[in-house]
Parts: C-alpha cells; structure tokens; sequence
C-alpha cells in the first residue's frame, strides 16, 4: 500500500497539469513574430558575431518555448556553427560581401542583414548631444531664431545641465524656456543629407510646464514631417498619442528616397513602435526645433541625444 501512495499521488499531479493545461489553453501566447538580435550589423572578414532569435506573443510580450528555429544563410557570406537552436554563431568568409540571415519557427520568419566588410564603418555620422557646450547658453552649432530677444530676456534654447531625470549619454540636453505670451524658442541647423537614413531624439517636456514642442526634418524649406508634442504630453504627429510629461520619449524618424518612406518610430522598452509615416522625394538636411509660449505661465521643454545614421552603411534596412 505505501508504494501504492506515490505511483497515486504521481497520477494525481499528472491528471492536475493536463487539466490545467487544458484550461490554461485559450489564453495561451500565441507565436506572432520573430525578431533576430543584431538586425543589420558589419562583420570583419573571417571574424564571428552571435545572432539570437527572440519570439513574442500577440501582445509583444517575450515567449520562452516555441519550436526548434531553423536558420539559413546567403551563399558566399561565411558559416554558422549550426543551422537550428535560439543561438547560432556567424563567421564571415574571406570576401566582402553583404547577404541576408534569415530564421524560420514554424510558418513565420525574421531577417538580418549582413556586411562582411574588411573595415567597420560607423554609420553615425552626425550627432548632437550638447555636451561640449557652455551651460546657460545656447547652443553653438544651431542657429537661434529671435536671439537677440531670447538673450535679453534670458529665454529660448539653451544648453542645461539640471533636467530630474537624464538620458544615459551624458549631463547636458538643451533646454527651452519661454516667457507666458513671449516668442517662440527656436533653433536650427543643417545636416548631412542621406539618401537612407536614421535620425534618433529624445524628447522631455517639464510637468505643468509643457508648451507645443516640435523637432522638424525639412529639405530646405520643405516640411518633410510636422513632429509635435503638446503642453500636456500628446503626441499629435498622425493620430494623438499620449505620452505624458516629466520623462524622456526616444524617437527617430527613418527614410529611404528610393522607396520615398519617411516613417516615425517611438521606442517602448527595446521595441520601435510605428507611429507615423507619409511620402517624400527628398531627404532631410535640415533640422527644426520650435518649443512655443503659453500665454499664462512660463513653458519648458528639452531635447537631446539627436543621432544621424547612413542606414546604407550597415546594410540593407529590414522593415
Ligand atoms: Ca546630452
């Protein structure tokens, strides 16, 4: 009888979990996409980069156990050190060349793109994060719309150091201040024009102090996107979004002239979520900053962190 008691106890609990497996069934996650980390990436000739695959569930969120990946790779790019598992290891051949990495879990797929190149080269080509400026003034390498006014009043872009809460790359942002019913702090500058590009920001607007705060592309006097946020932390670049003030939001606008996109992306934890997108001809290779006044009460906002990549350095982009 007591070796009875276990061998019971045994199908009890196996009885319990395929009840519970039953029930927990519906609300199961369901496989819904496929991601492989890194998506574009440059390997030197001969040389390794690991590449995984992450799997999400209908609601985006991560899925541990799904069915054996299977890997495949353009011919003349190099190996892999196996062609199934979460996790395979690339090495490059001894050509350059670029190609795709593709992985496949049931009937879904994801990309990467890869340059096997003999020198990596930096797709960041231009960046802005305010740091070798003087605090308190404004920002040196932008124009300042209205500074005479802005200096006399001790108002419009400025570069600032005492932000709640900073972005990691750095101490300094650039901070707008405008006086209740005064001008508009306004900044710009010109870029290096790409024909496929990145352009990553982050954006902040103080509590109870946010007024209409917009960072522009434009290709000379073409509005190529109307990117706003207002006061009160909506963002109105399609439909309204709301984001809320009192933190930073990352953004970046991409493009490609060949396929005439310009989309709007916002980043929620590791994920770029579509925001936006309309038709353009031509790149942007001019940036437009605008923080607007409230007419009661004094307006703050900040920006940040603004990067400018060559997408056609790192390969080709995966939509
Ligand atoms: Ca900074």
């Amino acid at each position: 009888m007591k070796k009875l008691i276990p061998v019971v106890l045994g199908l009890v609990v196996c009885v319990t979990i395929m009840f519970s497996g039953c029930i927990f069934q519906a609300k199961s996650p369901v496989l819904t996409s496929l991601e492989i980390t890194p998506t574009n990436v440059q390997v030197l000739v001969n040389e390794t980069q690991e590449f995984i695959v992450t799997a999400y569930d209908q609601k985006g969120n991560l899925i541990e156990e799904f069915a054996e990946p299977v890997w495949t790779l353009d011919e003349g790019l190099g190996k892999l050190n196996q062609y199934k598992g979460t996790k395979v290891i690339f090495t490059a051949g001894d050509q350059v060349t670029e190609g795709r990495l593709t992985v496949a879990v049931d009937d879904l797929i994801a990309t990467a793109n890869i340059k096997v190149v003999e020198e990596i080269v930096d797709p960041l080509i231009w960046f802005e994060s305010f740091e070798d400026e003087q605090q308190g003034q404004f920002p040196a390498k932008w124009t300042i719309i209205n500074d005479t006014f802005h200096q006399e009043a001790g108002t419009g872009p400025r570069v600032a150091a005492d932000l709640p809460t900073t972005i990691p790359d750095g101490e300094q942002v650039m901070l707008y201040t405008t006086k209740p019913n005064g001008k508009k702090a306004e900044m710009e500058t010109t870029i290096p024009e790409i024909a496929h590009g990145r352009l990553e920001f982050s954006v902040y607007q103080l509590p109870d102090k946010g007024s209409n705060l917009g960072f522009k592309p434009y290709y000379n006097d073409e509005l190529l996107i109307n990117f706003w946020i207002s006061g009160g932390g909506d963002l109105r670049v399609s439909e309204t979004i709301k984001l809320g003030t009192g933190q930073w939001f990352t953004f970046r606008f991409e493009w490609n002239i060949e396929t005439k996109e310009l989309k709007v992306y916002q980043k929620e934890n590791d994920t770029w979520i579509l925001r936006a997108e309309t038709e353009i001809t031509n790149a942007p290779n001019r940036l437009f900053f605008d923080g607007g006044s409230d007419k009661n009460r004094e307006s703050s906002g900040a920006i940040d962190n603004i990067r400018l990549y060559n997408l056609d350095l790192l390969g080709e982009d995966d939509e």
